[in-house]
């Protein structure tokens, strides 16, 4: 029998490792949403809320790789039983490092006016936990603004400052917090909670700097439903104006609906941006049915976020 050409062999080898690399979302299995991605040296990881009936929803996972591929799973790094006055609906983590500690922000109870809960803050020695409550208490319980305290980013400025930028139900507002990260102070201007809600936000705020200039994201939209989606502004401070510019991610009727709630990985090494988000696979129509998925961000010459093309 003839054996096949060396050249032959590899082009086959090439179409087979790109077509494996090509169909990688959704990243990790199983229903998570609201992925925090971020990089802790060589290694990827993401924070998702666990995407079940809120009751359910009484701790999380995380998930690591090297190579943005293969993740592993990080059972249970937090949950009711190392925050007390969290009772159900955890969501939506926000993590950093800070010294030689990991920190991992979330929203517990889905609070009310007049109930306990909100955005607290756990600490750990490992960014796979297990992580503990940092002050015993919700971080913010109160409804200001008109904005639910969840869905909170924090964010490090140039100076070194962290800002948290955080609300649902359409409202968005930012605090600065502490420098040990145990509560929040007065900004400069002694404002202790400023509204900085761009036209058609939602929820789920995000930033990033580059080139000098800060993006700020969040989605529009209903979560439970298919028209969920991203949008951005650019602004030349964290305070903001944020005049909203453009949709970035959306449903696609060949790959998903409700497509949102995210977050932002840079690759120094490469140069690339990817959208760390979930979706509702096709056909699905449960709000709790949504997967993690990731993406290239592009950017076109003057700075400005091309749409996201979702891929399977
Ligand atoms: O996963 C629970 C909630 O759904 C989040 O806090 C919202 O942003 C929405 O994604």
């Amino acid at each position: 029998m003839r054996s096949i050409p060396n050249y032959l062999y590899i082009l086959l080898l090439a179409l087979i490792t790109r077509s494996a690399a090509a169909q990688h979302n959704p990243v990790i299995s199983g229903y998570y949403a609201d992925p925090e991605g971020i990089k802790y040296g060589d290694t990827y990881w993401i924070y998702p809320t666990y995407s079940a009936k809120y009751e359910d929803q009484i701790f999380m996972d995380a998930f690591s790789s090297t190579d943005l591929k293969t993740w592993t799973k990080h059972p249970r790094i937090i949950d009711t039983s190392a925050v007390k006055w969290a009772k159900k609906a955890m969501w939506a983590p926000a993590v950093l490092k800070k010294d030689s500690k990991y920190y991992l922000f979330f929203g517990a109870n889905d609070v009310h006016q007049g109930e306990v809960g909100g955005i607290g803050v756990a600490v750990a020695d490992k960014p796979q936990g297990p992580y503990k409550d940092l002050i015993g208490k919700p971080l913010i319980n109160e409804i200001v603004n008109g904005a639910q305290p969840i869905d909170q980013f924090v964010f490090k400025d140039k100076d070194g400052s962290y800002y948290m930028y955080y609300g649902g139900w359409g409202h968005c507002n930012m605090v600065k917090l502490k420098d040990d990260l145990t509560g929040i102070e007065p900004m400069a201007d002694g404002t202790l909670y400023k509204e900085i809600t761009p036209e058609k936000y939602v929820e789920g705020p995000y930033m990033f700097i580059r080139n000098g200039k800060y993006y700020f994201m969040w989605s529009e939209g209903g979560w439970t439903g298919p028209d969920y989606k991203v949008a951005y502004a650019i602004a030349d401070s964290p305070f903001g104006p944020f005049k909203r510019l453009s949709t970035v991610l959306e449903q696609d009727k060949d790959i998903a609906t409700g497509a949102g709630h995210h977050s932002v990985i840079y690759s120094k090494k490469d140069d690339k941006y990817y959208i760390v988000y979930h979706r509702r696979p096709l056909g699905k129509t449960s709000a709790h049915d949504r997967v993690v998925c990731i993406d290239e961000m592009k950017f076109d010459a003057n700075g400005h976020i091309l749409p996201v093309k979702m891929t399977k």
